[in-house]
């Protein structure tokens, strides 16, 4: 095909690995940094046709391993709103990332260029960043071939917050429309962001300095950055672990995935009490808090923490600005603290639903919502304004000032929150602003609800494809009866849960489980990962039974 004539030149300085079979999973390809190349290159040549497909609308393209190990890295697409590639194309990405040979990466294109009846005239649009990893300028180079051998119009952002090249990619494609996201530059981004900070929290008390542990990425220089943009009492920010040249460091004992898995601080940080501190993951796309109480107690403040304080603050918002129609909703997953979900229901009275693991699915589930909120527990998260909230909010007529007040809060709030992707920089702005609004410390936000014990295990398996889940993961369907043996394991103890599913991003199984005392929450996680290792041909040691 005449389209796809310079591919295979280009391929040859790309060659696949024969020995490695890629899969688009949760977070894009994501392996080992060196086995990379042919990937990213033909990542590449799927950019240029999904933004064909779109007739030309931008498509995003990052590179990063988020929170794993510095030698991973990792690529993914980002869809024309900002949002995460249509599921429907992560076949088309397995696919085209497998093929053996130049002939048969052709056959593989040709094959996507068909099924989506792609016009080869449309001038494919894409723009690209990466965050801080060593073996990011080689991938970022073999992704440039790929764009080049299909003739695309691309542009590189450099080196990134993987929410800022979201956040660009919805930009560029809203750019002279109603629905006008931004500026497309580093600049917009943080004088929107910035901005809007400042005018949710004028007149309140500057709040203490915010510690930051930046776990050595992308995210130390572009909070440094936020910080002078905002210039101001209000945003007072200490950067820790902000050491992206020292080799190895990203990640390392530090970061949002470190802290939330050790329920610990991370390295080179001491917790003074009444001081504040949270922390990103590498490439800044999570964010967790915490603090120490007055003896020196570790308290992590996290996604559930996070997304009960956002909604709590809307729906005060809402009720204050007195506006019919207007109704808040909470997306999270089956790892969500039990704890935060009563509270959710009981106490703030709000709609709360489960969606799957991986941000697509919660986004797609808080896309359904009037304005919905989603986290998960790790960190990730965000709120979305649906239309329908939008045209409501426009067409509101305050009576009062009080109601004027909540009315500009909220467009202020719906201004300072990413809502292409969870975005650690402007969830924690988000989260400064409430606090500031509120008046409350850590300590004070954490007063909410009490976490119940829980405990996540990873069991290797030999083969994790046979478990299969329904019910937002909840539930087994196979291996047959596994479930049986879960619910009677947690039949016996209070409050407790416990689900089991494959990672999407992991060779292994995962098994959460929380109850009402540690004690029969080790239990219980114990004695789900021994069935499961028991049941599926489980490899290395049985998982300890505890106590
Ligand atoms: C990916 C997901 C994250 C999810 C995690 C689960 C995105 C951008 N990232 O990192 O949201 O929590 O996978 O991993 O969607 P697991 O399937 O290995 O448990
Ligand atoms: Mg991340």
């Amino acid at each position: 095909m005449a389209r796809f004539a310079s591919v295979a030149e280009y391929s040859a300085k790309h060659p696949k690995p024969a020995d490695i079979s890629f899969a688009y999973g949760t977070a894009g390809f994501r392996t080992v940094g060196s086995t990379l190349e042919s990937t990213v290159f033909r990542v590449g040549l799927l950019a240029a046709l999904r933004s064909q497909s779109k007739q030309g609308r931008v498509i995003g393209v990052m590179i990063t391993a988020s929170h794993n190990p510095e030698c991973d890295n990792g690529v993914k697409l980002v869809d024309p709103m900002g949002e995460m590639l249509q599921q429907s194309w992560e076949g088309y990405c397995t696919r085209v990332a497998n093929a053996a040979t130049s002939d048969e990466l052709v056959a593989a294109l040709a094959e996507v260029a068909e099924a989506e009846a792609i016009d080869a005239d449309v001038t494919p649009r894409v723009v690209y960043a990466r965050d801080t990893r060593p073996s990011g300028p080689l991938l970022q180079a073999a992704l440039e071939d790929g764009l080049a051998a299909l003739g695309t119009d691309a542009v590189s952002f450099g080196v990134v917050t993987t929410p800022q090249l979201h956040y660009y990619v919805r930009c560029l494609n809203t750019a002279g429309t109603a629905a006008a996201y931004g500026e497309p530059t580093a600049e917009g981004y943080f004088a929107k962001y910035a901005g809007a900070y400042l005018r949710l929290v004028e007149g309140k008390q500057h709040p203490s300095p915010l510690h930051i542990d930046a776990a050595n990425g992308v995210g130390a220089p572009e909070v440094r950055k936020l910080a002078a943009v905002a210039a101001s009492p209000y945003l007072q920010i200490e950067v820790h672990n902000g050491d992206t040249g020292t080799p190895g460091k990203l990640n390392s004992g530090c970061g949002a995935d470190y802290v939330k898995s050790n329920q610990r601080a991370p390295a080179g940080m001491v917790l003074a009490p009444g001081s504040r501190y949270c922390s990103f993951d590498g490439d800044a796309d999570r964010i967790v808090y915490y603090y120490a109480d007055e003896h020196s107690t570790f308290h992590l403040l996290d996604g559930d923490k996070i997304s009960t304080l956002i909604a709590t603050y809307l729906r005060d918002l809402v009720v204050a600005a007195g506006v019919e129609g207007l109704q808040v909703g909470v997306v999270q997953t089956a790892y969500a603290n039990g704890n935060s979900t009563s509270y959710i229901k009981d106490t703030l009275r709000l709609p709360t639903v489960f969606a799957k693991t991986g941000v697509k699915h919660l986004h797609h589930e808080a896309e359904q919502m009037n304005i919905g909120v989603y986290f998960e527990a790790n960190g990730h998260g965000t709120a979305l304004f649906s239309p329908a909230a939008v045209a409501t909010l426009r067409a509101a007529t305050p009576q009062t000032p009080a109601q004027q007040d909540a009315i500009g809060r909220l467009w202020a709030l719906r201004d300072l929150i990413n809502e292409s992707v969870g975005d650690a920089m402007s969830d924690m702005l988000v989260v400064e602003a409430v606090l500031a609004c509120k008046g409350w410390t850590l300590a004070q936000w954490d007063e909410a609800y009490t976490d119940l014990p829980s405990r996540l295990l990873k069991v290797i398996v030999q083969d994790r494809a046979i478990f299969k889940t329904t019910n937002a993961e909840q539930t087994l369907t196979s291996p047959p009866h596994l479930q049986d043996t879960v619910d009677a394991l947690v039949a016996r103890v209070p409050r407790g849960r416990a689900f089991v599913r494959p990672s999407g991003t992991e060779d292994a199984v995962r098994v959460y489980a929380e109850a009402a005392t540690r004690a029969d929450c080790d239990q219980l996680a114990y004695a789900v990962a021994g069935a499961v290792f028991d049941r599926a041909g489980g490899r290395g040691e049985r998982p300890a039974e505890f106590l």
